[in-house]
């Protein structure tokens, strides 16, 4: 885990030097937690204000991953709870860290559960799609293979950052049976595919659930030839500003992460896009698997309200 100041934290999340829905979100509370400690602030309101302006500097570092702003609010609203008790100086800063560390904690552990529960879904003999590089998506894999059982994973190339390497390096590396392929070719290999597991940045409350670039294709084919299709996701991906119908805001990066500047100025006037998220509905999802249990789609908005239940008083800028 990073030990980066908060500006630090702030430009690896930007350059994808850190990423992944879940492991900015720890970034995140690390951060606070490195300012919490360090900070020169003489009262307990002022570290609070210093923290406030920091945590919304780190939700601007990328706009998908709903875990970032909520990691960020955990937080922050943690702290001023704190901070409307009175505590010291000394006391806020415990708690603050304390605070961070539950967050970090909460997540590892949501991330290790949803390996346990999602483990269930996968059977001997089975052949498993999964895309880009989802830490709860891999360990879902990984509890299985460690539970003996034999299947083997389809992975996808994910263009345009090939975060499919990375998982197809990470399942390898344990001994599960990986075949890399490019994005384009999934509908030639669905047809033996039995299931689908794949992470989430952001999940709505109508379920639909935003995740990288290509996933609803994905969602799409499987759609076509019935194969199961499976989220794995911690609860903190879930979006409560879906709750009073606000969109999740989708990221366009780069066009130089899709073609090179030589060759953009050499071949003039082409427009290169480079969302990097697109959002599959929930009518293309069979299961979202949480560390709180399976819901389908379509249920995930119990959920959320349990979770939120006053979403207008969710700070989620
Ligand atoms: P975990 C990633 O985003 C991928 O879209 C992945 O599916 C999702 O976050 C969830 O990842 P990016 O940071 O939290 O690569 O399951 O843009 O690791």
């Amino acid at each position: 885990m990073t030990s980066d100041t908060v500006d630090d934290t702030y430009l690896k999340i930007r350059s994808m030097e850190i990423r992944g829905a879940g492991r900015i979100a720890r970034a995140a509370a690390e951060a606070l937690k490195k300012r919490a400690l360090e900070a020169s602030a003489s009262t307990a309101p002022e570290l609070f204000r210093e923290l406030a302006s920091d945590g919304q500097r780190l939700k601007e570092a990328r706009p998908t991953a709903v875990s970032l702003p909520n990691s960020v609010n955990f937080v922050l609203t943690g702290a001023s709870k704190g901070l409307e008790r009175g505590l010291s100086l000394g006391e806020f800063r415990e708690l603050v860290v304390r605070l961070c560390d539950e967050f970090i904690e909460r997540s590892t552990n949501a991330v290790a559960v949803i390996g346990e529960i999602g483990s269930r879904r996968i059977v001997d003999g089975d052949i498993v799609l999964t895309h880009c590089n989802s830490e709860a998506a891999i360990h879902v894999l990984l509890t299985a293979h460690n539970q003996n059982k034999a299947f083997k994973v389809i992975v996808t190339e994910t263009r345009p950052r090939y975060q499919g390497r990375i998982t197809s390096a990470i399942l390898a590396k344990e001994g599960i049976d990986v075949t890399l392929i490019p994005d384009s070719a999934c509908r030639l290999y669905m047809h033996e595919v039995d299931k689908v597991v794949v992470g989430a940045d952001a999940i709505a409350s109508n379920g639909a659930v935003v995740n990288k670039i290509g996933t609803s294709t994905i969602a799409l084919v499987a759609h076509e030839t019935r194969t199961r299709f499976y989220v794995a996701a911690e609860t903190y991906k879930l979006s409560p500003k879906t709750l009073l119908g606000e969109l999740v805001e989708i990221e366009e990066r780069s066009p130089y992460e899709v073609v090179s500047e030589r060759w953009l100025k050499k071949n003039r006037g082409i427009k290169v896009r480079n969302p990097a998220f697109d959002v599959t509905p929930a009518e293309y999802i069979d299961l979202i698997i949480t560390e709180q249990g399976v819901f389908p789609p379509q249920g995930i908005v119990f959920l959320m309200k349990e979770l939120y239940p006053e979403p207008s008083k969710v700070d989620w800028r």
